[in-house]
């Protein structure tokens, strides 16, 4: 596994070094120009990973806060990742985006991503609506797909923004996706997609049918339980 990880990596950034060596012109061979890209490309990468280290603290800072204000934590859990180098690159061969560095920052959103999980569907507005107002964040895109769910019964809300981070000599402008979802909907997205990605399933229409059903019931409790919370809290 992590030797075909590392055989796509090094796929990517070939594929990126020619494309960039023939935009150049540079008359140098493939090994060296590897070497070159190489480095930038990791270099964007630990800027991505800087803009996660970024966002998901503000998103810690906001929990801490929410816990000694309400004795509560409105954040389940967080977790971010990085793109995998195999779907950067199928995703920019797919969609015919030029194979440069420059090409991946400018047009990939979610090569930074992180996933918020919460315990009602009010804190994942109360959260998007509190990040979105910092002045360092810029709003790229608001996606719902909780008021909006796709025709499969998928819901999240999902956010592009643009967060700075402060390098030794610059400071730079990195795109992260955040999904906002509740532990209901976690479920039923991180089951969805490995139906997605299993080669054959049998009954696969039943599948999916039982799956659009699940997501209608788990909204429902959403609701319910959002209600009873509110109940209790007085609201
Ligand atoms: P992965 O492996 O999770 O990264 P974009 O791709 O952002 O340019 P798109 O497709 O309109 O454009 O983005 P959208 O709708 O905001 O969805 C982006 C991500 O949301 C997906 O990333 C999934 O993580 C998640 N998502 C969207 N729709 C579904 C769905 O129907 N089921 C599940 N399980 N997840 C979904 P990737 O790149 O597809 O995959």
């Amino acid at each position: 596994m992590e030797a075909t990880q590392q055989t796509l990596e090094k796929a990517v950034l070939e594929k990126m070094a020619l494309r960039q060596q023939q935009g150049a012109g540079l008359d140098m061979s493939r090994i060296e120009w590897l070497d070159r890209t190489a480095q930038p490309y990791r270099e964007l990468m630990a800027y991505y990973r800087c803009a996660l280290m970024e966002v998901e603290t503000k998103f810690n800072v906001l929990n801490q806060e929410f816990s000694v204000q309400y004795d509560r934590n409105p954040i389940e859990s967080i977790k971010s990742r990085i793109k995998e180098p195999s779907s950067i690159l199928a995703k920019m061969v797919t969609r015919q985006y030029p194979l440069t560095l420059e090409s991946l920052e400018e047009n990939l959103c979610d090569v930074a991503g992180i996933r918020v999980v919460c315990s009602f569907i009010e804190d994942i507005y109360m959260l998007a609506d509190c990040l979105e107002k910092q002045d360092d964040i810029t709003l790229v895109t608001r996606k719902d797909y909780i008021k909006n769910p796709k025709d499969n019964g998928y819901r999240s809300l999902h956010l592009i923004v643009e967060v700075p981070i402060f390098l030794q000599r610059k400071k730079k402008l990195m795109k992260v996706e955040i999904q906002l979802r509740t532990i209901a909907m976690d479920l039923w997205a991180s089951l969805e997609h490995k139906m997605k990605y299993k080669k054959q399933v049998p009954n696969a229409e039943e599948l999916t049918r039982e799956l659009k059903v699940c997501a209608e019931m788990s909204a429902r409790l959403d609701e319910r339980m959002q209600a009873i919370h509110q109940g209790l809290m007085g609201d």
